[in-house]
């Protein structure tokens, strides 16, 4: 297989001697000089459970990674916007599973991932079925990587039917993430969603259906909440079906102890087969699940950085490795070497200290040079991780954005583009799907960018920057806002 290790490259390490001085120089606001989901925010019992979770906390997917091994294929529930051909629409972009595991081979698939990947902090299943109903598998998937790799969190995603008949097993396997799919709190609703589901040894329709459902789900809320196991509450927001009741869903699952809420926008291309697919059900717009999850404020907090990636991705959320180890690359005997990656995690410490303490400084500069009723501004970024401007506009195959107003810089959402650049050459009507991607965003911070497509998005009113080539995002995001609330430029660059 080939060595792929994945370098730091790009990620600049501050001077920590600088950034303190900043801090004394300039103070900071808050005693721990937390961001919007760190260790301020949370009891520190909880933090350690999500701090290097990619999924369960936003700062780290800047960081970790997570692999799927798929060793689940069957599902015990059918729903309108899933067809198995494809991965789980759950926990998944539409795409055939590269290849179904036994469980011996997805331990080995993890060594080699781990040896390789020294951002791999998490191990999920989450299908392509779902993985409490194969549970024989999932288990002793579970059981074979905790012998070996002690340290990976494991983590399981399950529509909830048959998760109450293994919570026990949980607490023993040491599995303290689970993330459950629930699309409705009405069995009305659920009708329209869920055909069938089979149940106790017998298949169930209608509402029926749907009832025994809710209840199953709910009873595995309950329970998990009871254990203290963290639960992510999976919603796919379907237009005309359950987008409006998904707020009674946001309200219920948190007065149940769900730790987060991630409400997902419908997939459904007609070519992949799904019934929602062949009968037109459109998903929403990135405006319509921006409207959502901003209703949702003051009830269950919100994920917003989801990628539905597949039932096999391997990488930082947004990449996928998956093919860089399929099993003809992992070899028969493959023993663990944890050095890569605990020299990662000891960089990672210090890294995320100090980006922290940047953006309180950021912010502390931005309240006290823009109006507090400046209207909030988006902006995207170009990245490869690490919480840094540290990739070129025509690598890019997603941008994050953020927003940012005087009270500080908030992540919101990812916007997929494709790679505009291919080989060096540029594709026009790539650009133009950037430029649609971005729209609504005026501002783009990459580390490097051409003469050519920084015309056409000028042209298209969109300002592409890279002066702040490998700064951290927040600092840069804050001195662009300033730039365009009044403060000369000069000294927003040199802020
Ligand atoms: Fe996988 Fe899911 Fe665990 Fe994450 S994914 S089982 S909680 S390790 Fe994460 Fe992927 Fe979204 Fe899932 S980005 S689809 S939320
Ligand atoms: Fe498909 Fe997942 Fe629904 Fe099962 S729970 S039908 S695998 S989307």
């Amino acid at each position: 297989m080939t060595a792929n290790v994945i370098s730091l490259d790009g990620l600049k390490v501050a001077s920590r001697d600088d950034l303190s001085k900043a801090i004394e120089d300039k103070g900071c606001e808050s005693s721990a000089c937390g961001s919007s989901d760190g260790p301020s925010d949370m009891a520190p019992e909880i933090w350690e459970k999500v701090k290097d979770h990619p999924c369960y906390s936003e700062e780290a997917h800047h960081y970790f990674a997570r692999m799927h091994v798929a060793v689940a294929p069957a599902c015990n529930i059918q729903c309108n916007y899933c067809n198995r051909k494809y991965d789980c629409a759950n926990e998944s972009r539409p795409g055939v599973v590269s290849e179904r595991l036994d469980p011996e081979q997805a331990a080995r698939k993890v060594i080699a991932v781990a040896n390789e990947v020294p951002q791999l902090s998490v191990l999920g299943i989450a299908g392509p079925g779902d993985s409490a109903y194969d549970w024989r598998k999932t288990k002793e998937t579970f059981d074979l990587v905790y012998k070996q790799l002690p340290d990976i969190k494991l983590c399981l995603s399950t529509n909830g039917l048959a998760l109450p008949d293994h919570v026990d097993d949980l607490l023993e396997m040491n599995i303290d993430h689970v993330t459950l799919t629930i699309n409705m709190i009405d069995p009305e609703v659920g009708t329209k969603i869920y055909p069938w589901i089979f149940y106790q040894h017998k298949r169930h329709t209608g509402l029926e259906a749907s009832k025994i459902l809710h209840e199953r789900q709910m009873q595995s809320l309950d329970l998990l909440a009871e254990r203290g196991i963290l639960v992510k509450v999976n919603s796919v927001m379907i237009p005309g079906i359950n987008d409006k009741h998904l707020l009674e869903v946001n309200k219920v699952v948190k007065q149940k102890g769900a730790f987060l809420h991630n409400i997902m926008p419908l997939i459904s291309a007609p070519e992949h087969g799904t019934v929602f697919g062949l009968e037109g059900q459109r998903g929403p717009t990135a405006a319509e699940l921006k409207e959502l999850q901003d209703a949702c404020a003051g009830g269950a907090n919100l994920m917003r950085h989801c990628r539905q990636c597949r039932a096999d991705a391997v990488g930082l959320l947004g990449e996928d490795r998956g093919q860089e180890f399929t099993m003809d690359l992992v070899p028969e005997e493959v023993s663990y070497d944890p050095a890569k990656r605990e020299a990662y995690r000891e960089w990672v410490a210090g890294e995320r200290m100090d980006r922290r303490a940047a953006a309180e400084v950021a912010k502390g500069e931005t309240t006290a040079t823009v109006a507090e009723d400046a209207k909030a501004m988006l902006v995207a970024v170009a990245t490869k991780g690490g919480g840094r401007i540290n990739q070129h506009f025509g690598h890019a195959t997603e941008f994050q954005v953020f927003e940012v107003d005087a009270d500080g810089v908030r992540f919101v959402t990812h916007r997929r583009a494709d790679n505009y650049c291919v080989g060096g050459y540029g594709e026009d009507d790539k650009l133009d799907e950037v430029i649609r991607t971005l729209e609504g965003v005026p501002v783009i911070l990459c580390a490097k960018i051409g003469d050519c497509p920084r015309e056409a998005l000028e042209a298209a009113g969109i300002e592409a920057i890279d002066d702040y080539a490998f700064d951290y995002i927040e600092t840069a995001v804050s001195a662009v806002f300033r730039a365009r609330n009044g403060l000369p430029a000069e000294e927003a660059v040199s802020a």
